[in-house]
């Protein structure tokens, strides 16, 4: 009996040699097997649809895909060079951006394998395969994300392994790569193994859309910080970044044929988005698998337009501002203005088919907080009851959206046009939900593909013990929730919140996911991953797998913590700031 309990005891207490894939897969088995790998490793692509499609070719000449041969529709071609450059990355990662797992082993543990070239197992091949020609880019097109990855010996030769991954379309086989290299490790002298020989991994989303929106006009970020962003969201496999890039206190975005917007609405000149920078962030976005959704956010929330076209604004800069918007400077476009509608046609005409052109298949309109008080100010309207107001906004949003819609993309809208103001809103517009979760069940009652983001789980301006700084005589009443910026807002309060939570069964498929949500109030590049990461992660946890367990349970701190302590361990290697997960003393004595 002794015996029997101080077996289970040492049993327990042996810490996993390290924590493995974040977002959790799906289905996984994790061996416990020591597998190595080096850079010598063959790696074998095989495409879809191609005559010549496979190609083999060693680390030496990785940058040369002169062997790959092209007869396939631009998708495919597109495909194959998402899938190229994805395996030069997992390289980098596998083999340069590694670390050891010391944070889970207790101190003065000698926990790191020991290579001995006698009786190693050696991964010598990956196989690669992209079995289904990539479909076309239309936005309503749900891409099959599903892949799976083995690890496994050679029925030859058990002294070697073999990786295989397949996915249907390339951003399967970038999440089966993605996986594969959060499967290695460092024994801290240069020789980098996976400790969970044999794997098999069958892994696909919950949700299609996981996403971020990242306000870039409150505050102003480098395309650097944009593209570093997307790097850590492709390796937390979320594939949605919402750029809100346009605000009432600057407009950093180029529009050529309009040049004084951005001349005279941003911040400096050195702060604007050119066309060459959006077309590089959709490109690159694209190359990682992510689908970048600009927002142009009207008819509220864009007093900067006022900086170069003061006659298409109403109640610019009106004090108190307090009663006027929800942000100084307050002004809204005019809501039956033919000005404005040239200002929206002109607007679009040179903005929109450039994002398609760039590969978008959505066009976030905004829509959120547009303010009635205001709307007395516009000459257009005159006055703010729902009444008057109504039929100007339904005028104006009907308007914009087919003209979105005409473009060839998807429209988004914030909550309130379709709840607050009831507009009607196209079958085929996409409603993001920011206020409560009530808000979703009653978007997709009606009919309406949903995004969710409940500002009290999943907005990460505040958390870390920071309060706006605008207006603090309102907070309480403003938001009911006192506790919106409390320091407890942390990972596991956006893990703990699950985009289906009362909705109805037969309506679960109009949710199509969510995002969270980076307000620059008090935010920039300076500071911007840690506000973002890991915090991000645990949503992208969440739309991935969901955030309960096999039994339907809320998935316990415990199990959670080492492996998103892993992932932050992992982004910090690979470049991202990304905030501490726990103290380590924590992962070394678990439970
Ligand atoms: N800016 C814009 C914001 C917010 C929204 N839209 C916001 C509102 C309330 C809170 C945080 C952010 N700063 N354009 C709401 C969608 Cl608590």
């Amino acid at each position: 009996m002794v015996l029997i309990r101080s077996l289970i005891l040492a049993a327990s207490a042996v810490l996993p040699a390290a924590a493995g894939v974040w977002p959790l897969p799906k289905e996984q088995s994790l061996g416990n097997g020591t597998a190595w790998i080096n850079s010598r490793v063959k790696i074998e692509i095989t495409y879809a649809q191609a005559s010549n499609a496979s190609t083999t070719y060693k680390l030496a000449r990785s940058s040369d895909y002169s062997s790959v041969t092209r007869r396939r529709t631009s998708q495919q071609g597109l495909a194959e060079t998402r899938i190229n450059a994805a395996v030069e990355r997992a390289k980098t990662q596998i083999f340069k951006e590694n670390f050891v797992p010391w944070m889970f082993h207790k101190k003065g543990e000698d926990f790191t394998p020991k290579f001995t070239r006698k009786d190693a197992i050696e991964i010598k091949t990956i196989l690669i395969k992209q079995t289904e020609p990539e479909p076309d880019n239309s936005a309503d097109a749900v891409i099959d994300e599903s892949y799976t990855l083995t690890i496994k010996q050679d029925a030859a030769d058990l002294k070697k392994a073999t990786v295989e991954i397949c996915g249907k379309s390339s951003l399967g086989v970038l999440h089966g790569l993605t996986s594969l290299t959060q499967l290695f490790y460092s024994d801290g002298d240069n020789r980098i193994y996976t400790p969970f020989l044999p794997v098999a991994i069958a892994d696909a989303p919950k949700f299609s859309h996981r996403g971020l929106n990242l306000d870039v006009a409150r505050s102003f970020y480098s395309v650097d910080d944009i593209k570093r962003t997307i790097d850590a969201l492709s390796w937390n496999k979320m594939n949605r970044l919402h750029i809100h890039i346009t605000e009432s206190q600057s407009w950093p975005l180029e529009i050529p044929s309009m040049p004084d917007l951005a001349a005279k609405g941003a911040y400096i000149q050195s702060q604007i988005y050119s066309v060459e920078d959006v077309a590089g962030i959709y490109l690159y976005a694209s190359m990682r698998g992510v689908k970048v959704v600009l927002e142009i956010d009207t008819p509220g929330h864009t007093a900067s337009i006022a900086y170069s076209r003061p006659e298409l604004i109403a109640n610019f800069n009106a004090q108190p501002w307090a009663g006027f918007c929800a942000q100084p400077p307050c002004g809204q476009l005019m809501l039956d203005s033919r000005d404005v509608d040239k200002f929206m046609t002109d607007l679009y005409t040179d903005l929109l088919p450039r994002l398609k052109q760039s590969g978008a298949t959505y066009f976030h309109a905004g829509g959120d907080e547009f303010n009635a008080n205001s709307a007395a100010f516009d000459p257009t309207v005159g006055s703010n009851s729902t009444e008057v107001i109504t039929p100007k906004l339904q005028r104006f949003v009907t308007f914009i959206h087919n003209q979105i819609l005409a473009a060839g993309l998807t429209p988004v809208a914030w909550e309130e046009m379709l709840l607050d103001w009831n507009l009607k809103l196209d079958p085929k517009v996409i409603v993001q939900a920011w206020l409560s979760t009530e808000s979703v069940q009653k978007i997709v009652n009606k009919g309406h593909r949903a995004i969710v983001g409940n500002y009290q789980f999943w907005y990460l301006d505040c958390g870390h013990g920071q309060w706006l700084d605008f207006r603090p005589e309102n907070f309480a009443t403003f938001y009911p929730f006192a506790d919106y910026c409390s320091p407890m807002k942390n990972w596991r309060l956006i893990y703990s919140y699950d985009p289906l939570e009362g909705i109805a069964a037969d309506k679960a498929h109009l949710v199509l996911g969510g995002e969270v949500h980076m307000w620059s109030e008090q935010v920039d590049g300076q500071v911007l991953d840690a506000r973002v990461w890991p915090r991000a992660s645990a949503a992208a946890e969440v739309l991935w797998s969901g955030n309960k367990d096999a039994n339907g349970q809320n998935r316990t701190q415990v199990s959670i913590t080492p492996r998103l302590a892993e992932m932050r361990q992992r982004m910090v290697v690979r470049g991202v700031q990304a905030s501490p997960v726990t103290q380590f003393w924590c992962l070394q004595n678990p439970g």
